[in-house]
């Protein structure tokens, strides 16, 4: 009787991952413990993930029944709560699981050294030259290859510790899970009374004009089976993202499923203007519908 174990992708220039190979060998399961076996894997995605190599990893760590997860986090000037948001992270919970995850956050210059403390805290750090958190995450979603991918912002707002009730939807057959703040417990003053009802408002502009029901349009946690994302034709740049990611959720005809969360205070200025970027996504929203 015998296990799968990856073999290394033949080497070769990494911005052309299709010419790559994968093998696999047949190794007794007396010769080798299970728990060293997903170790290794997971060592070794932390070592290759953040480029080119990252596809082979999912894929060979799904082999050995352990998907991969990458939590991707846009952060602009977030150094004082990044590094929170990581270790909230739940990676024994989630390796109990099933899951081996691993923390991406894609900064965009930031000047008081989040990249550091991300780094710091064991995340891939990628920087995106063009601003926004829209282009952010869609530099995010074009670098990771994993089974499952999680939206968190950097700001703290949002528990990581969610994260295993959105995987285990996606687990179960839906293709995006959405972290819902409007039906959850938010901390006194997370949310404007001006913004929980333009939230409310532009949630109830999506349901009518796109016929599907959401309890939460503008909410940055979602979590996504990986292999949709290459079918998403997402052109936003800025805090429109979520409902683009929803009408495109729609368009798919994709299975959608909401948790329940608590939202948090921020303890630090937003980069949402809420008029401005309200009236963004009500446009998105109407000029992705029509
Ligand atoms: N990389 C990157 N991240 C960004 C950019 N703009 C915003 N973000 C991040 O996106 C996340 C959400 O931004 P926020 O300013 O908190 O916006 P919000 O959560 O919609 O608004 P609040 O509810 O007021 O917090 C945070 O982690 C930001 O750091 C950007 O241009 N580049
Ligand atoms: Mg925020």
């Amino acid at each position: 009787m015998g296990t799968l174990l990856p073999v290394q992708p033949d080497a070769g220039d990494p911005g052309h991952r299709d010419h790559y190979t994968t093998r696999t060998v047949r190794v007794s399961v007396t010769a080798v413990k299970l728990p060293m076996i997903v170790e290794d894997v997971e060592d070794w995605y932390n070592r290759h993930a953040p480029c080119g190599f990252q596809g082979h990893n999912a894929r060979a760590s799904a082999r050995l029944e352990h998907s991969t997860v990458d939590v991707v986090i846009p952060a602009l000037n977030e150094a004082s709560t990044v590094g929170s948001v990581i270790d909230e992270i739940p990676f024994d919970a989630l390796r109990a699981m099933g899951f081996v995850a691993r923390a991406m956050v894609i900064d965009n210059g930031s000047t008081d050294g989040t990249a550091e403390v991300a780094r710091n805290k064991g995340a891939s750090v990628i920087n995106e030259p063009q601003r926004g958190k829209a282009l952010a995450m869609r530099r995010g979603f074009c670098e990771t290859h994993a089974d499952y991918v999680v939206m968190l912002d950097g700001d703290a707002t949002y528990p990581a510790t969610h994260i295993p009730e959105l995987l285990a939807l996606l687990r179960d057959g839906h293709d995006v899970v959405l972290g819902s703040r409007l039906k959850g417990a938010r901390e006194a003053g997370s949310i404007s009374t001006f913004n929980v009802v333009g939230n409310h408002l532009l949630t109830w502009i999506a349901c009518v004009l796109y016929g599907r029901r959401t309890s939460d349009l503008c909410t940055g946690y979602w979590a996504f089976r990986g292999s949709i994302l290459p079918t998403l034709r997402l052109s936003s740049c800025g805090f429109n993202l979520e409902a683009e990611l929803f009408s495109e959720v729609v368009r798919h005809k994709l299975h959608l499923g909401e948790v329940p969360i608590q939202y948090r205070r921020r303890s630090t200025p937003a980069k949402l203007r809420s008029l401005r970027d309200g009236f963004r996504i009500a446009w998105t929203l109407l000029s992705k519908r029509f």
